[in-house]
Protein backbone atom coordinates (compact mmCIF):
# COMPACT_ATOMS: atom_id res chain seq x y z
CA UNK A 1 0.00 0.00 0.00
CA UNK A 2 1.32 3.25 -0.94
CA UNK A 3 1.90 5.85 1.96
CA UNK A 4 -0.46 8.31 2.72
CA UNK A 5 2.25 11.32 1.94
CA UNK A 6 0.49 14.79 3.74
CA UNK A 7 -1.98 14.51 6.45
CA UNK A 8 -3.58 17.89 6.09
CA UNK A 9 -5.06 18.44 2.71
CA UNK A 10 -3.75 21.48 2.16
CA UNK A 11 -0.73 23.47 0.57
CA UNK A 12 1.49 25.98 1.56
CA UNK A 13 0.19 29.10 0.48
CA UNK A 14 3.83 30.70 -0.12
CA UNK A 15 3.69 30.50 -3.92
CA UNK A 16 0.66 32.62 -4.05
CA UNK A 17 2.27 35.35 -1.98
CA UNK A 18 2.64 39.02 -3.21
CA UNK A 19 6.05 38.82 -2.70
CA UNK A 20 6.75 35.32 -4.22
CA UNK A 21 4.21 36.65 -7.34
CA UNK A 22 5.85 39.66 -7.49
CA UNK A 23 9.40 37.51 -7.73
CA UNK A 24 8.34 35.39 -10.61
CA UNK A 25 6.67 38.29 -12.38
CA UNK A 26 10.38 39.58 -12.13
CA UNK A 27 12.11 36.84 -12.87
CA UNK A 28 10.27 36.33 -16.33
CA UNK A 29 12.12 39.73 -17.15
CA UNK A 30 15.69 39.28 -16.08
CA UNK A 31 16.87 35.57 -16.05
CA UNK A 32 18.41 36.19 -19.10
CA UNK A 33 20.73 39.06 -17.80
CA UNK A 34 24.61 38.13 -18.26
CA UNK A 35 25.98 39.22 -15.34
CA UNK A 36 29.03 40.68 -18.05
CA UNK A 37 26.80 43.52 -18.95
CA UNK A 38 25.61 43.80 -15.12
CA UNK A 39 29.08 44.71 -14.85
CA UNK A 40 29.42 46.68 -17.72
CA UNK A 41 26.76 48.68 -16.99
CA UNK A 42 27.97 49.76 -13.04
CA UNK A 43 31.07 50.56 -12.21
CA UNK A 44 30.43 50.48 -8.97
CA UNK A 45 28.84 47.07 -8.53
CA UNK A 46 31.49 45.32 -6.22
CA UNK A 47 31.31 47.98 -3.79
CA UNK A 48 27.32 48.14 -3.76
CA UNK A 49 27.32 44.44 -3.68
CA UNK A 50 30.08 43.94 -0.85
CA UNK A 51 29.78 43.88 2.51
CA UNK A 52 32.40 43.69 5.43
CA UNK A 53 31.81 42.35 9.12
CA UNK A 54 34.99 42.79 10.92
CA UNK A 55 37.41 40.73 9.22
CA UNK A 56 35.41 39.31 6.77
CA UNK A 57 34.41 39.92 3.10
CA UNK A 58 31.42 39.12 1.11
CA UNK A 59 31.55 39.43 -2.38
CA UNK A 60 28.02 38.85 -3.67
CA UNK A 61 28.52 41.24 -7.21
CA UNK A 62 28.91 37.94 -9.22
CA UNK A 63 25.60 36.52 -9.08
CA UNK A 64 22.79 37.05 -11.14
CA UNK A 65 20.53 40.25 -10.03
CA UNK A 66 20.35 43.56 -9.71
CA UNK A 67 18.90 45.82 -7.50
CA UNK A 68 15.04 45.34 -8.11
CA UNK A 69 15.84 41.66 -7.20
CA UNK A 70 17.50 42.40 -4.13
CA UNK A 71 14.01 44.74 -3.07
CA UNK A 72 12.19 41.99 -4.15
CA UNK A 73 14.26 39.26 -2.34
CA UNK A 74 14.02 41.23 0.88
CA UNK A 75 10.25 41.78 0.47
CA UNK A 76 10.05 38.45 0.98
CA UNK A 77 12.04 37.69 3.92
CA UNK A 78 10.30 40.28 5.42
CA UNK A 79 6.99 38.83 4.07
CA UNK A 80 7.96 35.98 6.02
CA UNK A 81 8.46 37.71 9.11
CA UNK A 82 11.91 36.71 9.69
CA UNK A 83 12.80 39.56 11.89
CA UNK A 84 9.67 38.52 14.52
CA UNK A 85 11.01 34.40 13.84
CA UNK A 86 14.51 35.53 14.75
CA UNK A 87 13.53 37.28 17.90
CA UNK A 88 11.78 34.75 19.09
CA UNK A 89 14.62 32.07 18.28
CA UNK A 90 17.15 34.63 20.47
CA UNK A 91 14.48 34.55 23.36
CA UNK A 92 13.98 30.84 23.60
CA UNK A 93 10.65 30.43 22.11
CA UNK A 94 9.47 26.96 21.47
CA UNK A 95 10.08 27.63 17.33
CA UNK A 96 10.95 24.06 17.09
CA UNK A 97 7.26 23.17 17.21
CA UNK A 98 6.66 19.40 16.04
CA UNK A 99 9.61 18.54 19.01
CA UNK A 100 7.82 21.70 21.51
CA UNK A 101 11.63 22.76 21.82
CA UNK A 102 13.44 26.31 21.78
CA UNK A 103 16.25 26.38 19.80
CA UNK A 104 19.05 27.66 21.39
CA UNK A 105 22.55 27.30 20.14
CA UNK A 106 23.27 31.03 20.26
CA UNK A 107 22.63 30.97 24.26
CA UNK A 108 25.65 28.45 24.26
CA UNK A 109 27.73 31.03 22.60
CA UNK A 110 25.77 34.33 24.53
CA UNK A 111 28.60 36.68 25.75
CA UNK A 112 26.99 39.25 26.54
CA UNK A 113 25.52 39.45 29.85
CA UNK A 114 21.92 39.13 29.19
CA UNK A 115 19.94 36.09 30.47
CA UNK A 116 17.99 33.86 28.31
CA UNK A 117 15.13 32.21 29.35
CA UNK A 118 13.71 28.47 28.81
CA UNK A 119 10.52 27.81 30.57
CA UNK A 120 11.33 31.06 32.84
CA UNK A 121 14.79 29.91 34.09
CA UNK A 122 17.15 31.64 33.14
CA UNK A 123 20.30 29.05 30.83
CA UNK A 124 23.01 30.81 31.29
CA UNK A 125 24.29 30.03 34.74
CA UNK A 126 24.06 26.41 33.11
CA UNK A 127 26.05 27.12 29.94
CA UNK A 128 28.78 29.06 32.77
CA UNK A 129 28.73 25.97 34.69
CA UNK A 130 29.73 23.36 32.00
CA UNK A 131 31.72 26.21 30.15
CA UNK A 132 33.79 26.36 33.32
CA UNK A 133 33.94 22.56 33.61
CA UNK A 134 34.82 22.00 30.17
CA UNK A 135 37.94 24.37 31.17
CA UNK A 136 39.00 22.43 34.28
CA UNK A 137 39.17 19.54 32.51
CA UNK A 138 40.54 20.87 29.21
CA UNK A 139 43.12 22.53 30.95
CA UNK A 140 44.52 19.48 33.10
CA UNK A 141 44.25 16.87 29.85
CA UNK A 142 46.47 19.72 28.20
CA UNK A 143 49.16 20.06 30.99
CA UNK A 144 49.39 16.50 31.47
CA UNK A 145 48.04 16.70 34.38
CA UNK A 146 44.89 14.68 34.40
CA UNK A 147 46.84 11.18 34.74
CA UNK A 148 45.38 7.90 32.83
CA UNK A 149 45.88 4.26 35.13
CA UNK A 150 49.08 3.82 34.37
CA UNK A 151 50.40 7.07 35.96
CA UNK A 152 50.90 8.60 32.37
CA UNK A 153 49.39 11.33 31.06
CA UNK A 154 46.99 11.70 28.09
CA UNK A 155 48.71 12.13 24.36
CA UNK A 156 45.52 10.94 22.28
CA UNK A 157 41.77 12.16 21.96
CA UNK A 158 38.95 9.58 20.61
CA UNK A 159 35.69 11.04 19.96
CA UNK A 160 33.25 8.72 19.76
CA UNK A 161 29.86 10.16 17.92
CA UNK A 162 28.36 10.16 15.13
CA UNK A 163 26.49 13.05 12.83
CA UNK A 164 26.09 16.00 14.81
CA UNK A 165 28.05 14.78 17.74
CA UNK A 166 30.74 13.99 15.18
CA UNK A 167 31.17 16.37 12.22
CA UNK A 168 30.79 19.84 13.81
CA UNK A 169 33.42 19.01 16.42
CA UNK A 170 35.42 17.02 13.48
CA UNK A 171 35.50 19.62 11.49
CA UNK A 172 36.47 22.60 14.33
CA UNK A 173 39.10 20.25 15.03
CA UNK A 174 40.59 20.07 11.08
CA UNK A 175 40.42 23.79 10.87
CA UNK A 176 42.26 25.34 13.76
CA UNK A 177 45.00 22.42 13.50
CA UNK A 178 47.72 25.57 13.90
CA UNK A 179 46.47 26.05 17.51
CA UNK A 180 46.19 22.70 18.48
CA UNK A 181 48.64 21.36 21.41
CA UNK A 182 51.66 19.39 19.56
CA UNK A 183 51.81 16.50 22.17
CA UNK A 184 48.25 15.62 21.25
CA UNK A 185 46.33 13.87 19.12
CA UNK A 186 42.75 13.89 18.41
CA UNK A 187 40.63 11.14 16.37
CA UNK A 188 36.90 10.72 15.62
CA UNK A 189 35.16 7.35 15.11
CA UNK A 190 31.58 7.35 13.98
CA UNK A 191 31.35 4.80 11.33
CA UNK A 192 29.69 1.57 12.99
CA UNK A 193 31.87 -0.26 10.56
CA UNK A 194 34.72 -2.13 12.70
CA UNK A 195 37.46 -1.21 10.49
CA UNK A 196 36.47 2.60 11.70
CA UNK A 197 37.42 1.96 15.24
CA UNK A 198 39.57 -0.93 14.26
CA UNK A 199 42.05 0.68 12.23
CA UNK A 200 42.62 3.60 14.55
CA UNK A 201 42.87 1.56 18.03
CA UNK A 202 45.93 -0.68 16.32
CA UNK A 203 47.77 2.66 16.83
CA UNK A 204 46.99 3.33 20.54
CA UNK A 205 47.56 2.76 24.00
CA UNK A 206 44.92 2.24 26.72
CA UNK A 207 47.03 3.88 29.30
CA UNK A 208 47.35 6.97 26.87
CA UNK A 209 44.20 7.57 24.92
CA UNK A 210 40.99 9.63 26.72
CA UNK A 211 37.41 8.14 25.08
CA UNK A 212 34.90 10.95 24.76
CA UNK A 213 31.19 9.15 24.25
CA UNK A 214 29.75 12.33 22.63
CA UNK A 215 25.93 11.46 22.46
CA UNK A 216 23.44 13.60 23.46
CA UNK A 217 20.64 10.49 23.52
CA UNK A 218 23.17 8.69 24.53
CA UNK A 219 20.59 5.83 22.66
CA UNK A 220 22.69 5.93 19.81
CA UNK A 221 23.87 2.48 18.45
CA UNK A 222 26.32 3.57 16.37
CA UNK A 223 27.83 5.37 19.14
CA UNK A 224 27.43 2.93 21.93
CA UNK A 225 28.51 -0.20 19.87
CA UNK A 226 32.09 1.89 19.10
CA UNK A 227 31.81 2.56 22.52
CA UNK A 228 31.28 -0.42 24.03
CA UNK A 229 34.17 -1.97 21.86
CA UNK A 230 36.46 0.83 22.61
CA UNK A 231 35.77 -0.27 26.81
CA UNK A 232 36.40 -3.63 25.85
CA UNK A 233 39.62 -2.87 24.25
CA UNK A 234 40.81 -0.86 27.26
CA UNK A 235 39.98 -3.78 29.52
CA UNK A 236 41.40 -6.45 27.64
CA UNK A 237 43.74 -5.04 26.17
CA UNK A 238 47.34 -5.56 27.28
CA UNK A 239 48.03 -2.83 29.40
CA UNK A 240 45.92 -4.80 32.28
CA UNK A 241 43.18 -1.66 33.19
CA UNK A 242 40.48 -2.55 35.43
CA UNK A 243 37.17 -1.36 35.97
CA UNK A 244 37.99 1.35 38.37
CA UNK A 245 40.51 2.54 35.55
CA UNK A 246 37.61 3.60 33.65
CA UNK A 247 36.77 7.12 35.49
CA UNK A 248 40.42 8.04 34.35
CA UNK A 249 39.98 7.42 30.03
CA UNK A 250 36.28 7.46 29.24
CA UNK A 251 33.93 10.92 29.90
CA UNK A 252 30.69 11.14 28.33
CA UNK A 253 28.59 14.71 26.73
CA UNK A 254 25.33 14.00 26.73
CA UNK A 255 21.82 15.01 28.01
CA UNK A 256 21.18 11.65 29.30
CA UNK A 257 22.64 11.25 32.79
CA UNK A 258 20.57 8.00 33.37
CA UNK A 259 22.00 6.35 30.19
CA UNK A 260 25.32 7.62 30.83
CA UNK A 261 24.96 6.02 34.41
CA UNK A 262 24.35 2.83 32.54
CA UNK A 263 26.84 2.92 30.38
CA UNK A 264 29.62 2.87 33.26
CA UNK A 265 30.87 6.14 33.20
CA UNK A 266 30.81 8.25 35.97
CA UNK A 267 27.88 11.10 36.04
CA UNK A 268 31.06 13.53 37.67
CA UNK A 269 32.79 12.40 34.63
CA UNK A 270 29.54 13.58 32.06
CA UNK A 271 29.35 17.26 30.45
CA UNK A 272 25.84 18.14 29.85
CA UNK A 273 24.04 19.70 27.21
CA UNK A 274 20.02 20.78 26.72
CA UNK A 275 17.39 19.71 24.98
CA UNK A 276 16.90 23.12 23.56
CA UNK A 277 20.63 22.49 21.37
CA UNK A 278 20.31 20.49 18.09
CA UNK A 279 22.66 17.67 17.48
CA UNK A 280 23.89 19.71 14.37
CA UNK A 281 23.89 22.78 16.34
CA UNK A 282 25.58 21.63 19.09
CA UNK A 283 29.72 22.23 18.43
CA UNK A 284 29.55 25.38 20.58
CA UNK A 285 28.40 22.82 23.74
CA UNK A 286 30.61 20.41 25.52
CA UNK A 287 29.93 18.49 22.41
CA UNK A 288 32.94 20.52 21.53
CA UNK A 289 35.26 18.89 24.80
CA UNK A 290 37.50 17.19 21.95
CA UNK A 291 38.05 20.97 20.36
CA UNK A 292 37.97 22.76 23.44
CA UNK A 293 40.85 20.55 24.79
CA UNK A 294 42.77 20.36 21.33
CA UNK A 295 43.03 23.92 20.81
CA UNK A 296 42.26 24.74 23.98
CA UNK A 297 39.71 26.12 26.36
CA UNK A 298 40.74 30.48 25.20
CA UNK A 299 40.73 29.33 21.69
CA UNK A 300 37.36 27.69 22.47
CA UNK A 301 35.69 30.70 23.68
CA UNK A 302 37.38 32.70 21.32
CA UNK A 303 35.00 30.18 18.53
CA UNK A 304 32.29 31.05 20.49
CA UNK A 305 32.96 34.88 20.37
CA UNK A 306 33.39 35.47 16.51
CA UNK A 307 29.70 33.10 16.92
CA UNK A 308 28.16 35.72 18.77
CA UNK A 309 29.56 38.83 17.05
CA UNK A 310 27.98 36.91 13.83
CA UNK A 311 24.72 36.41 16.33
CA UNK A 312 24.88 40.19 16.96
CA UNK A 313 25.36 41.10 13.53
CA UNK A 314 22.08 38.89 12.61
CA UNK A 315 19.84 40.24 14.84
CA UNK A 316 21.27 43.96 14.25
CA UNK A 317 21.87 44.65 10.68
CA UNK A 318 19.22 45.53 8.27
CA UNK A 319 18.24 42.84 6.16
CA UNK A 320 19.55 44.94 3.09
CA UNK A 321 22.99 44.79 5.01
CA UNK A 322 22.67 41.12 6.85
CA UNK A 323 25.18 38.69 5.33
CA UNK A 324 23.40 35.44 6.29
CA UNK A 325 20.02 37.08 5.19
CA UNK A 326 21.66 38.35 1.54
CA UNK A 327 22.68 34.45 1.77
CA UNK A 328 20.23 32.87 2.02
CA UNK A 329 17.56 35.02 -0.02
CA UNK A 330 20.43 34.86 -2.78
CA UNK A 331 20.03 30.62 -2.52
CA UNK A 332 15.54 31.52 -2.64
CA UNK A 333 16.39 33.16 -5.80
CA UNK A 334 18.33 30.27 -7.56
CA UNK A 335 16.35 26.99 -6.05
CA UNK A 336 13.13 28.69 -6.65
CA UNK A 337 13.49 30.89 -9.64
CA UNK A 338 16.37 29.29 -11.20
CA UNK A 339 15.19 25.73 -10.25
CA UNK A 340 18.98 25.39 -9.26
CA UNK A 341 18.71 21.85 -7.55
CA UNK A 342 22.40 22.07 -5.49
CA UNK A 343 24.81 24.56 -4.37
CA UNK A 344 28.74 23.71 -4.19
CA UNK A 345 30.63 25.42 -1.34
CA UNK A 346 34.44 25.48 -1.84
CA UNK A 347 36.77 26.01 0.36
CA UNK A 348 40.03 27.55 -0.84
CA UNK A 349 41.87 26.96 2.50
CA UNK A 350 43.03 23.57 3.39
CA UNK A 351 42.08 23.55 7.03
CA UNK A 352 37.95 24.14 5.82
CA UNK A 353 38.34 20.92 3.94
CA UNK A 354 35.65 19.65 6.26
CA UNK A 355 33.41 22.40 6.16
CA UNK A 356 31.34 20.87 2.69
CA UNK A 357 30.80 18.14 4.99
CA UNK A 358 29.42 19.95 8.03
CA UNK A 359 27.40 21.91 5.53
CA UNK A 360 25.90 18.96 4.28
CA UNK A 361 24.27 18.14 7.65
CA UNK A 362 23.63 21.48 8.82
CA UNK A 363 21.69 22.75 5.84
CA UNK A 364 20.20 19.64 4.07
CA UNK A 365 18.61 17.86 7.51
CA UNK A 366 17.59 21.27 8.37
CA UNK A 367 15.47 22.06 5.27
CA UNK A 368 15.46 19.00 3.91
CA UNK A 369 11.67 18.75 4.30
CA UNK A 370 8.16 18.80 2.22
CA UNK A 371 5.79 20.25 4.43
CA UNK A 372 5.52 23.22 5.78
CA UNK A 373 5.08 24.16 9.86
CA UNK A 374 1.13 23.64 9.21
CA UNK A 375 1.79 20.29 7.88
CA UNK A 376 1.14 21.46 4.59
CA UNK A 377 3.04 19.92 1.56
CA UNK A 378 5.24 22.34 0.14
CA UNK A 379 4.48 23.03 -3.36
CA UNK A 380 7.76 25.00 -4.00
CA UNK A 381 11.91 23.53 -3.66
CA UNK A 382 12.73 23.36 -0.49
CA UNK A 383 16.60 22.68 1.11
CA UNK A 384 19.42 22.31 -2.36
CA UNK A 385 21.23 19.51 -2.25
CA UNK A 386 25.01 21.19 -0.68
CA UNK A 387 28.15 19.48 -1.49
CA UNK A 388 31.62 20.75 -2.27
CA UNK A 389 35.56 19.74 -1.49
CA UNK A 390 38.64 22.09 -1.42
CA UNK A 391 38.31 24.07 -4.22
CA UNK A 392 41.98 23.64 -5.69
CA UNK A 393 41.41 20.11 -5.93
CA UNK A 394 37.78 20.55 -7.67
CA UNK A 395 39.30 22.48 -10.09
CA UNK A 396 41.34 19.64 -11.26
CA UNK A 397 38.43 17.78 -10.85
CA UNK A 398 34.99 18.39 -11.04
CA UNK A 399 34.59 22.29 -11.90
CA UNK A 400 34.31 21.27 -15.24
CA UNK A 401 30.76 20.80 -14.88
CA UNK A 402 30.37 24.07 -13.03
CA UNK A 403 32.17 25.86 -16.22
CA UNK A 404 30.33 23.65 -19.18
CA UNK A 405 27.56 21.26 -17.84
CA UNK A 406 24.17 22.06 -18.28
CA UNK A 407 23.11 22.85 -14.84
CA UNK A 408 23.14 26.01 -12.78
CA UNK A 409 25.19 25.55 -9.42
CA UNK A 410 25.39 28.19 -7.50
CA UNK A 411 28.84 28.59 -5.66
CA UNK A 412 30.35 29.66 -2.41
CA UNK A 413 33.77 30.19 -2.66
CA UNK A 414 35.63 30.85 0.42
CA UNK A 415 38.97 31.88 1.29
CA UNK A 416 41.20 32.90 3.58
CA UNK A 417 43.95 35.53 2.40
CA UNK A 418 46.65 34.93 4.89
CA UNK A 419 47.59 31.02 5.56
CA UNK A 420 49.03 29.36 8.66
CA UNK A 421 51.65 27.89 5.76
CA UNK A 422 54.44 29.61 6.03
CA UNK A 423 55.21 29.62 1.87
CA UNK A 424 54.16 32.92 0.94
CA UNK A 425 54.59 31.77 -2.63
CA UNK A 426 51.48 28.83 -2.21
CA UNK A 427 49.41 31.47 -0.96
CA UNK A 428 49.79 33.38 -4.15
CA UNK A 429 49.23 30.70 -6.01
CA UNK A 430 46.09 29.32 -4.00
CA UNK A 431 44.98 33.28 -3.99
CA UNK A 432 44.96 33.42 -7.74
CA UNK A 433 43.27 30.44 -8.50
CA UNK A 434 40.37 31.09 -6.10
CA UNK A 435 40.13 35.07 -8.15
CA UNK A 436 40.41 33.46 -11.26
CA UNK A 437 37.95 30.85 -11.11
CA UNK A 438 35.15 33.25 -10.00
CA UNK A 439 36.19 35.44 -12.35
CA UNK A 440 35.94 32.45 -15.49
CA UNK A 441 32.74 31.10 -14.14
CA UNK A 442 31.16 34.86 -14.75
CA UNK A 443 32.58 36.03 -17.87
CA UNK A 444 33.18 32.77 -19.42
CA UNK A 445 34.83 32.26 -22.45
CA UNK A 446 33.88 34.13 -25.67
CA UNK A 447 33.65 32.72 -29.77
CA UNK A 448 35.19 35.82 -30.85
CA UNK A 449 38.26 35.78 -28.17
CA UNK A 450 38.92 31.81 -28.79
CA UNK A 451 38.88 31.98 -32.33
CA UNK A 452 41.74 34.22 -32.48
CA UNK A 453 43.66 32.52 -29.77
CA UNK A 454 43.45 29.26 -31.76
CA UNK A 455 44.49 31.57 -35.01
CA UNK A 456 47.19 33.04 -33.11
CA UNK A 457 48.24 29.29 -32.01
CA UNK A 458 48.53 28.38 -35.45
CA UNK A 459 45.71 25.51 -35.37
CA UNK A 460 44.84 24.87 -38.82
CA UNK A 461 42.09 26.57 -39.77
CA UNK A 462 39.26 23.39 -40.06
CA UNK A 463 40.94 22.01 -36.80
CA UNK A 464 40.82 25.50 -35.44
CA UNK A 465 36.27 25.38 -36.68
CA UNK A 466 35.87 22.02 -35.12
CA UNK A 467 37.59 22.71 -31.51
CA UNK A 468 35.80 26.56 -30.88
CA UNK A 469 32.12 24.67 -29.71
CA UNK A 470 34.27 22.73 -27.18
CA UNK A 471 36.15 25.46 -25.58
CA UNK A 472 33.76 28.31 -25.66
CA UNK A 473 31.61 28.51 -22.39
CA UNK A 474 28.82 31.00 -21.36
CA UNK A 475 29.70 32.25 -17.90
CA UNK A 476 27.16 33.78 -16.28
CA UNK A 477 27.56 31.32 -13.57
CA UNK A 478 26.81 32.79 -10.27
CA UNK A 479 29.47 32.64 -6.75
CA UNK A 480 29.35 34.40 -3.91
CA UNK A 481 33.28 35.32 -2.19
CA UNK A 482 33.33 34.71 1.53
CA UNK A 483 36.92 35.72 2.50
CA UNK A 484 38.57 36.54 5.80
CA UNK A 485 41.72 37.85 6.63
CA UNK A 486 43.29 34.68 8.98
CA UNK A 487 41.12 31.45 9.92
CA UNK A 488 41.02 32.09 13.46
CA UNK A 489 38.97 30.51 15.85
CA UNK A 490 37.11 34.06 15.94
CA UNK A 491 36.26 34.11 12.59
CA UNK A 492 35.67 30.29 12.00
CA UNK A 493 33.03 31.15 14.61
CA UNK A 494 31.42 33.93 12.61
CA UNK A 495 31.85 32.12 9.04
CA UNK A 496 29.66 28.98 10.98
CA UNK A 497 27.13 30.81 12.45
CA UNK A 498 26.88 32.88 9.42
CA UNK A 499 25.69 29.22 7.72
CA UNK A 500 23.95 28.50 10.31
CA UNK A 501 21.63 31.64 10.31
CA UNK A 502 21.83 31.33 6.28
CA UNK A 503 19.92 27.77 6.97
CA UNK A 504 17.62 29.81 9.57
CA UNK A 505 16.32 32.40 7.24
CA UNK A 506 16.11 30.04 4.15
CA UNK A 507 13.72 27.54 6.74
CA UNK A 508 11.76 30.46 7.99
CA UNK A 509 11.02 31.68 4.10
CA UNK A 510 9.80 28.33 3.32
CA UNK A 511 8.18 27.76 6.64
CA UNK A 512 9.84 24.90 7.83
CA UNK A 513 10.29 23.66 10.85
CA UNK A 514 14.12 23.39 10.45
CA UNK A 515 14.80 21.91 13.61
CA UNK A 516 13.87 18.45 13.32
CA UNK A 517 14.46 15.49 11.20
CA UNK A 518 12.00 13.07 11.59
CA UNK A 519 13.01 11.74 8.18
CA UNK A 520 15.95 10.14 9.51
CA UNK A 521 13.71 7.95 12.11
CA UNK A 522 11.97 5.46 9.11
CA UNK A 523 15.20 3.77 8.22
CA UNK A 524 16.71 3.20 12.21
CA UNK A 525 13.28 1.93 13.11
CA UNK A 526 13.62 -0.53 10.00
CA UNK A 527 17.53 -1.49 10.68
CA UNK A 528 16.56 -2.29 14.27
CA UNK A 529 13.99 -5.04 12.28
CA UNK A 530 16.73 -6.32 9.92
CA UNK A 531 19.28 -6.47 12.72
CA UNK A 532 16.83 -9.28 14.50
CA UNK A 533 16.36 -10.73 11.25
CA UNK A 534 19.95 -10.93 10.29
CA UNK A 535 21.15 -12.30 13.85
CA UNK A 536 18.50 -14.61 14.07
CA UNK A 537 18.62 -15.79 10.75
CA UNK A 538 14.88 -15.83 10.63
CA UNK A 539 12.27 -13.77 8.39
CA UNK A 540 10.49 -11.67 11.31
CA UNK A 541 8.88 -9.01 8.77
CA UNK A 542 7.38 -8.49 5.61
CA UNK A 543 9.69 -7.11 2.61
CA UNK A 544 9.89 -5.83 -0.78
CA UNK A 545 11.37 -8.47 -2.87
CA UNK A 546 14.70 -6.23 -3.52
CA UNK A 547 15.24 -5.99 0.37
CA UNK A 548 14.23 -9.52 1.09
CA UNK A 549 17.06 -10.58 -1.48
CA UNK A 550 19.65 -8.36 -0.13
CA UNK A 551 18.78 -9.89 3.17
CA UNK A 552 19.53 -13.72 1.73
CA UNK A 553 22.60 -12.18 -0.39
CA UNK A 554 23.90 -10.89 3.33
CA UNK A 555 22.92 -14.05 4.90
CA UNK A 556 24.31 -16.32 2.20
CA UNK A 557 28.04 -14.25 2.00
CA UNK A 558 28.26 -13.51 5.24
C1 LIG B 1 21.46 16.21 14.32
C2 LIG B 1 20.88 14.89 14.21
C3 LIG B 1 21.86 13.74 14.22
C4 LIG B 1 22.40 13.39 15.59
C5 LIG B 1 23.00 11.99 15.52
C6 LIG B 1 23.63 11.58 16.82
O1 LIG B 1 20.85 17.22 14.37
O2 LIG B 1 19.89 14.76 15.15
O3 LIG B 1 22.92 13.94 13.34
O4 LIG B 1 23.34 14.33 15.99
O5 LIG B 1 22.00 11.09 15.16
O6 LIG B 1 22.70 11.61 17.85
P1 LIG B 1 23.18 11.52 19.33
O7 LIG B 1 24.02 12.70 19.63
O8 LIG B 1 21.93 11.48 20.16
O9 LIG B 1 23.98 10.25 19.46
Amino acid sequence: MRPERVILNAKSPLINSPAWMALLDHFERVNQIHMVDLFEQDSDRFSRYSIQFNEMLLDYSKNRVTDVTMQLLFDLAKQANIEKFRDKMFAGEKINNTEGRAVLHTALRNRSDKPVFVDDENVMPLVENELAKMREFSEKVRKGEWIGYAGLPITNIVNIGIGGSDLGPNMVCRALEPYSHKSLRVHFVSNVDASHIEQMLIHLRPETTLFIIASKTFTTQETLTNAETAKKWFLEGAGRATEDDIAKHFVAVSTNEEKVKAFGIDPKNMFRFWDWVGGRYSLWSAVGLSSAIYVGMDNFIELLEGAHEMDKHFQEAPLEENMPVILAMLGIWYGNFFNAESSAVLPYDHNLRMLPAYLEQADMESNGKSVDREGRQATYSTGKIIWGAEGINGQHAFYQLLHQGTRLIPTDFIASVQSHGNHHNHSQILASNFLAQTEALMKGRDMEETRQQLVEANIELHKAENRLPHMIFGGNQPSNSIVIKKLTPRSLGSLLAMYEHKIFVQGMVWNLNSYDQWGVELGKKLAHNILDELESGDDLFDHDSSTKGLLDWFRTNS
